[in-house]
């Protein structure tokens, strides 16, 4: 007899990832899912995804899948559920959605959304209920937005040189992300460089992670100074003739202002600062100095931060002075979100857009406590519509956020895999496929490819993609018509396609991927930067209008006005005082992705099965904290408790919890974003996740 044959589909990873890897899928003749591999053809993924995604079949054959929808029959937040049938579901959610409209205007309902899964046509269908509806819009500022802004201020352009360079260049400085967990293929372009040319690598951290540890120099700072750090290096590549200045006086705007501002920036100026001994910065700018292709890639951690826009910024900058973007393998990356000029008004329903109100989504605690500021002179949000995330267990300020999807006169819908934190408190669960079980296309934020990835295998029980929600409540609402509610994901994506000038479907699926890579001199802007002058800024205007994530009424936020204009320590951040002496930093874990993943026991089990706080030995001797102990962690935002492990190699006065595990794996239900803040950092928002002081006592 011959064995079932299986074959290799070919699809994208869905999850909120700059990696977005080309990925070969196991399918066997019954049509169940084996094994997922890096496509190894792919030149940016090249063979490699992270271990979470090689075993998928966990996640997509778990137990727990949610297969049917449900009604609740407990208090809320409780959990405790009835199935309904979706017929039943969609009439309930369409009844109460008319009667929240009737009461309080449309904008009383609040679609809410995120990147659970970047597919476009899944993610952003959501945009075309809520233009059809007048529904309140939102503003997307939990992750990218300080991070975008502090780039564009400088380059002018969300782009920059091809993330395949990085094989090309001699050095490589990894700063403010943990690639090795967070974002693979970095790791595999490195050591590639390191291999065949000698590269040296270079990381930036407040600890050492796994990625520090594959690191020459490691540099461990302290939380949030990281500006400080860049400062100093451009002091000292002025000082020591190691700056460029020939291309200075070419590409950038002001570059004698800046060495007379630089001129007090020291290295021990910034030892002061950052923790990092002068010397070691010193040798630092020597290196970026010394070596041409020097490629910076520069990670989101260290601009989640009260001043993290002005340290991307900062940070940005040393290629600049360094010259280091003339050369192939050189310059600063962050994301290449602006080489896609994808046509996405079919899926979002542009053309009914009205001018509703923008919530911010990290101020969801706030908007759903009725802080009047945050409902931008709306009325009460009294429904939600929830796809692809889980505010209860990401959102800063947990404790207000759980305070809000308690309230009785508040109707939540959640459509999810897992019953999660969030899905724990909603009136109506809807069951939603996973990503080999839909059609979406996806485009990477870390490379240059687009790609789709097909529906290779049912859905199991009633499980459904996210615009079959989309549709049905579309027709059941009475919402204004649109084409789009009667298209199938396939037609979407092929439409978009043909609508941006990048060919078909057909041609996409046959080629498996797009590569939209601008040419060198354009990537490396050698024909000028992305600002009308052509020029890299070193003085920004903090209001610019070019900023990717600026809110549609173009108001800056929070303490703007006090934004240095040019690179340099803004002193922004969450300060340890006397009655919160430890800066907490909340890092990602390398086997959860956010909150996914810590459904699956093999993610569980690797991260250490339960929730954690690092603390350095010495200082956790000094506080009489034993390794193992039980803690509670907390500030005026509220208490956490956890277990404390001594490790070695954190930054001074920095403790580190590394993942976002379910509120109910903490001993009293509270999640670790209960302690962080969600005031949105300056100029254009966003959640300040490792900039936050707390104390650290025993649970005793
Ligand atoms: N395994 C895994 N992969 C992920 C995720 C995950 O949760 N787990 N999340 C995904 C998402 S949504 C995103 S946006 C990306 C984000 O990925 P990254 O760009 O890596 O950003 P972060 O995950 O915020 O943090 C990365 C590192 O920044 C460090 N850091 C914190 N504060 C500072 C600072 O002030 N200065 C410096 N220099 N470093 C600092 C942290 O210690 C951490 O090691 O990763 C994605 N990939
Ligand atoms: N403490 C702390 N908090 C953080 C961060 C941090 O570093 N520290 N990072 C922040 C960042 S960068 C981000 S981006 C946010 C991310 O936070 P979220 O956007 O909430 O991301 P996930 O936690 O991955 O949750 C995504 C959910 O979407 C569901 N999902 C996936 N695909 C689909 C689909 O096709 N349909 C439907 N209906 N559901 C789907 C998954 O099951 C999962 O529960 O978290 C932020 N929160
Ligand atoms: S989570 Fe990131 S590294 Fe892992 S497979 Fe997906 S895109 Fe690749
Ligand atoms: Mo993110």
């Amino acid at each position: 007899m011959n064995k079932p044959v299986t074959i290799t589909a070919h699809s994208a990873c869905p999850h909120d990832c700059p990696s977005t890897c080309a990925l070969d899928v196991e399918v066997t003749a019954e049509g169940r899912i084996g094994r997922l591999r890096g496509a190894a053809d792919n030149p940016y993924t090249a063979g490699v995804i992270c271990a979470k995604v090689a075993r998928y079949a966990e996640r997509l054959y778990h137990p727990d899948r949610l297969l049917t929808p449900m009604r609740r029959v407990g208090a809320k937040g409780e959990g405790r559920f009835e199935p309904v049938s979706w017929d039943e579901a969609l009439d309930l959610i369409a009844a109460r959605f008319l009667e929240a409209e009737a009461k309080h205007g449309p904008e009383t309902v609040w679609p809410y959304y995120y990147a659970g899964t970047m597919g476009l046509v899944q993610r952003d269908s959501i945009h075309r209920l809520r233009h059809a509806k007048g529904y309140s819009q939102q503003f997307s500022s939990i992750c990218t937005n300080p991070a975008w802004t502090g780039y564009v201020a400088g380059t002018g352009l969300l782009a920059g040189p091809d993330p395949r360079e990085m094989m090309k260049a001699d050095q490589i400085i990894i700063w403010g992300t943990n690639a090795v967990a967070t974002q693979v293929n970095v790791m595999t372009h490195a050591i590639t460089a390191r291999k065949t040319r000698g590269a040296k690598i270079i990381v930036v951290d407040v600890y050492r992670t796994e990625t520090t540890k594959q690191a020459d120099l490691g540099i461990v700072l302290k939380p949030g100074s990281d500006a400080a750090l860049a400062c100093a290096i451009m002091h000292v590549l002025f000082r020591e003739g190691l700056a460029d200045r020939d291309y200075l006086a070419r590409y950038t705007d002001c570059p004698d202002e800046l060495e007379a501002h630089l001129a007090t920036r020291t290295p021990e100026w910034a030892e002061g600062i950052t923790g990092v001994p002068a010397e070691e910065i010193t040798q630092l700018a020597r290196m970026i100095g010394e070596v041409k292709r020097t490629f910076i890639r520069l990670g989101y951690g260290f601009t989640r931060s009260r001043n993290g826009a002005v340290s991307m910024h900062a940070a940005a900058s040393i290629a600049a002075v360094a010259g280091s973007w003339q050369y192939e393998g050189g310059g600063a990356f962050h994301n290449n979100g602006a080489i896609y000029r994808l046509d996405k008004s079919m899926v979002e329903g542009s053309s009914l857009r009205t001018g509703t109100r923008f919530l911010d989504q990290s101020l969801i605690g706030r908007v759903l406590t009725g802080d009047r500021e945050a409902l931008a002179g709306g009325p009460p949000v009294t429904a939600l519509l929830i796809q692809n995330t889980n505010p209860v267990s990401v959102a800063p300020e947990q404790t207000l956020v759980k305070q809000g999807f308690a309230r009785e006169d508040l109707f939540t819908v959640v459509h999810e895999q897992f019953m999660t934190d969030t899905a724990r408190y909603a009136d109506i669960v809807l069951p939603a496929s996973q990503f080999l079980e839909h059609d979406d296309i996806y485009r990477g934020g870390g490379h240059q490819y687009m790609l789709f990835g097909p529906k290779l295998t049912e859905a199991p029980g009633e499980a459904r993609e996210n615009i079959f929600v989309i549709n049905e409540l579309a027709k059941r609402l009475d919402a204004r018509d649109h084409p789009g509610f009667h298209m199938s994901a396939r037609e979407h994506v092929d439409w978009m396609l043909v609508n941006s000038g990048y060919g078909t479907l057909a041609e996409l699926e046959a080629g498996r991927w797009k590569d939209l890579q601008p040419d060198f001199r354009t990537a490396h802007y050698l024909d000028g930067f992305g600002h009308a002058d052509g020029k890299y800024h070193f003085k920004v205007d903090w209001g610019f209008t070019a900023a990717p994530n600026r809110p549609e009424d173009g108001k800056p936020f929070g303490a703007h006005a006090a934004m240095p204009r040019l690179p340099d320590y803004w002193d922004a951040v969450e300060n340890a005082d006397a009655e919160h002496p430890f800066r907490l930093v909340t890092a990602p874990a390398r086997s959860f992705l956010n909150s996914s993943f810590t459904e699956t026991p093999g993610s569980t089990k690797k991260e250490g099965g339960r929730p954690e706080v690092w603390m350095r030995p010495d200082e956790a001797a000094a506080a009489g904290l034993e390794d193992g102990a039980r803690v509670i962690l907390g500030n005026r935002r509220g208490e956490v408790r956890l277990h404390l492990r001594h490790v070695e190699g954190l930054a001074p006065g920095t403790v580190v919890s590394e993942g976002i595990w379910p509120n109910t794996a903490f001993e009293n239900g509270n999640g670790i974003n209960t302690l962080i803040g969600a005031e949105p950092i300056a100029p254009y928002g966003g959640a300040a996740f490792h900039d936050c002081a707390v104390w650290v006592r025993p649970a005793s």
